[in-house]
């Protein structure tokens, strides 16, 4: 076929106004994207934004939730129409949010569309998203997202092929007039990413032991068939390891999200009785990750203090780190391991891809986020099954359970206690005049007492990126106190409905004897006056968090 011979319609369309990427994308409920020409606007001004199409090869992939499979064939012919070469499509239209960062830069792309809303809940009533990773197979960085988002205001008509739906899911090669669409199998690469990166022989030989088990809850998300590939059959994890492993549009009805709530099954499961030595959940598209031991929890903020402290029993980081990056709300656990080992920790604003320029100038190898995301500099993105393949790393070396290894950490390094609150679905307004009004404030609390601590500094976040200078601010309120504790507002990128108000809570004890605390129990005092400062209850109408983790 020739795209000169084919059926190209030219359809005129409207801009619509709220198409700027946040966080992580552009995330909206499916009932937007259903809206007629909002998916394709959208996706004919990333198209516009890359200046000629022509000779290029793109990634296509998402995390199988409602509208996936339509948004893959409207994408399809959209990329023919505008003269994309090539798309590389995971099969059923399937990739990870990982997985879709490797095959990027393993097939050395000019970029990939990820369709994905992450952790929030999918279904015809749930959410979609779409996403842009470019070249370095990393999310958009701002200055492309806004590029993006000027494009969207301005499209007047968008080009699509007038033809039927393709085959997605047969493995298979096959031409679009001029563009050549390769489907290729979801895992197959990834895997064979994650199997050069650790000692998969020595995990083996941990499972072999009888003496290991495991629980990996893939949440009826994307990574159900890369758990079954790697957990259970490269591994040796007998079957059933592997819960939830079956994608499902609507995700059974739950929430993807890896954390004490949403995946309380889980949790269940590990503080129940006969408890498996180490659980773990993924998200909705893979980039997420829970760790948990028997009857523990780990932060990700110390997920990601313990990966930097144990580097050197991963094959792939053996020789050494060049630094590690952690999100601005993530606790300062990592910031000590840096210090001892002599090397860099930046802090940066919430989203991964302001850890992609410190990644590709090597300047962090391991980076991390509270938001249950840790990742290194193998993708682009943050990685569910890397994270726990790491852990899995870290316990077959060690041979401790989790919970010693995370008490060791404590002892040597103090314990962050550390915890996030959840205000979800906050009236828009209520939420912006609570910022407004602390941030009112911030000038005048230095050097004030609030419950027993002084506050050392308050600020509102602003990012100065170390490689090419540009300029993020208003990223979150920061009030540190002087005896290292310290509160964080932000409003959350990634929510659909209302706003989500952020409080993040950290507080440092060194002293081993106090280690083994509640953290909401540890954290009472600062939770009082982190509500004192922001009048939460009195302002959102809220008496307590949607959730806590
Ligand atoms: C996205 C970003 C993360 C960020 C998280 C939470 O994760 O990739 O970097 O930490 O959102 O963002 P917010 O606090 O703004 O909701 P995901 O897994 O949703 O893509």
């Amino acid at each position: 076929m020739n795209t000169d011979t084919l059926d190209i319609k030219t359809i005129a369309t409207t801009p619509f106004t709220d198409q700027r990427p946040g966080t992580s994308g552009l995330r909206k409920s499916v009932k937007d994207f259903q809206k007629p020409h909002y998916l394709e606007n959208f996706v004919q001004a990333i198209f516009n934004s890359l200046e000629g199409c022509n000779g290029k090869t793109l990634i296509l992939g998402g995390d199988g939730r409602f509208w996936n499979r339509h948004a893959v064939q409207v994408i399809l012919k959209m990329a023919a129409a505008n003269g994309v070469a090539k798309i590389i499509l995971g099969q059923g239209g399937i990739l990870s949010t990982p997985a879709a960062s490797c095959v990027i830069r393993k097939h050395k792309a000019d970029g990939g569309i990820i369709l994905s809303a992450s952790h929030n809940s999918g279904g015809p009533d749930g959410d979609f998203g779409v996403k842009f990773n470019t070249s370095n197979g990393g999310p958009a960085p701002e200055r492309v997202t806004e590029a993006i988002f000027a494009h969207s205001k301005e499209v007047q008509s968008y080009k699509i092929l007038a033809l039927d739906d393709f085959n997605i899911d047969k493995l298979a090669t096959f031409q679009v007039g001029g563009m050549t669409v390769e489907v290729i199998d979801s895992v197959a690469d990834y895997e064979a990413l994650v199997q050069s990166l650790f000692d998969f022989d020595q995990i083996r030989a941990l499972v072999n032991s009888g003496k290991f088990r495991m629980c990996f809850d893939a949440m009826h998300a994307v990574t159900g068939p890369y758990g079954h590939a790697i957990f259970e059959k490269s591994l040796g994890f007998p079957a059933g390891t592997v819960r939830a492993g079956t994608p499902l549009e609507d995700f059974g009805g739950h929430h993807p999200d890896p954390n004490l709530v949403y995946a309380h099954e889980l949790v269940e499961i590990l503080f129940g009785k006969d408890a498996p030595d180490f659980g773990a959940a993924s998200d909705g598209d893979g980039d997420r990750n829970m760790i948990l031991g028997r009857n523990f929890f780990v932060t990700p903020s110390d997920s990601l203090a313990l990966m930097t402290a144990n580097h050197k029993l991963i094959p792939a980081y053996k020789d050494g780190i060049t630094g590690v990056a952690r999100s601005m709300p993530t606790s300062r656990a990592a910031d000590r391991v840096a210090a001892k080992l002599g090397i860099k920790c930046y802090e940066t604003p919430t989203g991964w891809k302001f850890f992609g320029n410190l990644l590709d100038a090597d300047m962090a190898t391991i980076c991390g986020e509270e938001s249950f995301g840790s990742g290194a500099n193998h993708i682009r993105e943050k990685d569910g099954v890397w994270s726990i393949l790491f852990w899995l790393n870290i316990l077959a070396a060690r041979k401790e359970s989790v919970s010693e290894i995370v008490t060791k950490h404590w002892q040597e390094y103090g314990r962050n206690y550390y915890s996030r609150h959840d205000y979800e679905e906050v009236d828009s307004d209520k939420a912006h005049g609570l910022m407004k009004a602390l941030d009112a404030k911030l000038s005048s609390l230095k050097g004030k007492q609030f419950g027993g601590r002084t506050v050392d500094f308050a600020d509102d976040f602003s990012y100065t990126d170390p490689v090419d200078q540009s300029v993020s601010s208003n990223q979150g309120i920061r009030i540190h106190f002087s005896d290292e504790s310290r509160i964080v507002f932000r409003l959350s990128g990634t929510g659909t409905r209302g706003a989500t108000i952020r409080l993040y809570l950290e507080s440092l004890e060194i002293d081993a004897k106090k280690q083994s605390m509640d953290a909401q129990e540890a954290l009472k005092e600062l939770i009082a006056v982190a509500d004192d400062l922001a009048q939460i209850k009195s302002l959102t109408g809220r008496d307590k968090p949607t959730v806590i983790t």
